[in-house]
């Protein structure tokens, strides 16, 4: 018979005391985990101006909003992108049903919400997002250009092709533009663009740069045919924002641009004819002939920049500026949220500083395409009148989500899209 020394330890006891503490240890280890897990993901911010709290913000149900994802998914499976995943289809189904609700509406305050809820709205946001073909938290997503109207297509291609071959985020963007400014077929940007009353073409160009929250812009700009290079210098070597008329020419020659006529004998003959019309002057109140070239930009890397160009609206009243060269209308860049641009009626849209109006509900946790679409909400809410505006805009966050969106059919824009090589043009999102 065995006799067991007392003065030491039982090993079965001892073995059973062992399992008995790990099991604990891993009780306590798996508690802990969960509760910073908890902690995180509750105290994640979404953006970078919610004070620290987790917010969820409005998805309304009424038929806009149903349109919008009904059409982004029709656009996603247009451009071939992959079908959203059963978890993201759920999810979409609850924002369109309304069950993720609540809260914002501009510029109302961010209240907290509950984890659950939370939950949900990441899932939400993390299902438009693959409904857009792409993934929700991408940072490292690579350069993306996104451009107004048909022309936006080669002048992304450019930018594209500037970016790659090592320039900046800003020469991108000047270069591209700098593409329907020289051609002479596109009549509502740079050269061959449509006069004013005078049958003068005047010129509006604005560059945004997001890491130094500054712009450079110059208006009715003459005989100089790319008003967006002249904005990019204002910007880089002088410490003004905005120069007009003639002594925004004057600083073109400066810097050495050759002036030149800007009227091609297709844009004087269409002058021709407006002036022949009897009551040709009803410019002044319907706008007539405009596609302006708007581009914004990220370089994937959380740098986003917005550049607009423009002859503005055909027969305009001399020395008119629209919104495209004013900062927070035409363009607006922010490196802690992301950039917008418009095009459209910009008399109409100057009255509600579209773009940093659509940066700013980004800021407050909103997707570029819910930024673009309360802005357009926005509008008609103050005036009913507006559902019949010409009006488009476009947005991208530092995430290199997208969004763009119009007021309604009369004035459907089309959008150029490139990123990760694929250059594509597609439909907007209509309000109305
Ligand atoms: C303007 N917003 O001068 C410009 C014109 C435009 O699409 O964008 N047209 O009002």
């Amino acid at each position: 018979m065995m006799v067991r020394d007392t003065s030491r330890p039982d090993p079965s006891k001892t073995e059973a005391i062992t399992v008995v503490m790990c099991t604990s240890k891993a009780i306590y280890l798996s508690a802990l985990i969960r509760v910073l897990l908890l902690v995180k993901v509750v105290s994640c911010k979404p953006t970078i101006h919610n004070q620290g709290r987790p917010f969820i913000m409005r998805v309304p149900t009424e038929e806009g909003r149903g349109e919008e994802i009904t059409s982004t998914l029709r656009n996603s499976r247009k451009a071939g992108l992959s079908p959203p995943s059963k978890t993201a289809r759920r999810a979409t189904q609850q924002i369109s049903q309304g069950r993720i609700s609540s809260l914002h509406d501009r510029g109302e305050a961010m209240e907290p919400v509950d984890r659950r809820s939370f939950l949900k709205t990441v899932a939400g946001t993390a299902a438009l997002a693959a409904v857009e073909g792409r993934p929700s938290w991408a940072s490292d997503a690579g350069p993306v250009f996104l451009s107004t109207w048909l022309q936006g297509k080669p002048a992304n291609e450019r930018a594209a092709e500037i970016f790659k071959g090592g320039g900046s985020l800003l020469d991108a963007v000047e270069k591209g533009i700098n593409v329907p400014e020289n051609d002479p077929a596109v009549t509502s940007v740079g050269y061959g663009g449509l006069p004013n009353a005078e049958g003068v073409v005047e010129l509006d160009a604005a560059i945004m740069d997001g890491t130094r929250h500054r712009a450079g812009s110059v208006c009715n700009l003459h005989m100089i045919k790319n008003p967006i290079s002249v904005a990019r210098l204002v910007l880089e070597k002088t410490r003004h924002t905005t120069l007009a008329g003639e002594g925004a020419f004057r600083f073109a020659l400066k810097m050495g641009f050759e002036p030149r006529t800007l009227l091609t004998p297709e844009s004087l003959k269409k002058w021709q004819e407006w002036k022949a019309r009897p009551q040709h002057e009803t410019f002044w109140l319907t706008p007539e002939n405009h596609d302006t070239i708007g581009m914004v930009a990220t370089d994937g890397k959380g740098h986003v920049v917005s550049g607009c160009s423009t002859s503005g609206l055909a027969w305009k009243i001399p020395g008119r500026v629209g919104d495209s060269p004013l900062v927070g209308c035409g363009v607006y860049a922010d490196d802690n949220v992301g950039t917008a641009s418009a095009t459209g009626d910009g008399d109409l849209m100057t009255n509600y500083c579209t773009s940093v109006s659509i940066v700013h509900t980004m800021a407050r946790g909103a997707s570029p395409q819910e930024a673009c679409m309360e802005l357009l909400r926005h509008m008609v809410k103050t005036d009913a009148k507006n559902k019949d505006g010409e009006v488009a805009v476009i947005a991208i966050n530092t995430r290199g989500e997208i969004g763009a969106a119009c007021m309604n059919n009369r004035f459907h824009l089309k959008y150029a899209l490139w990123r990760n090589g694929e250059s594509q043009l597609l439909e907007s999102v209509m309000l109305i």
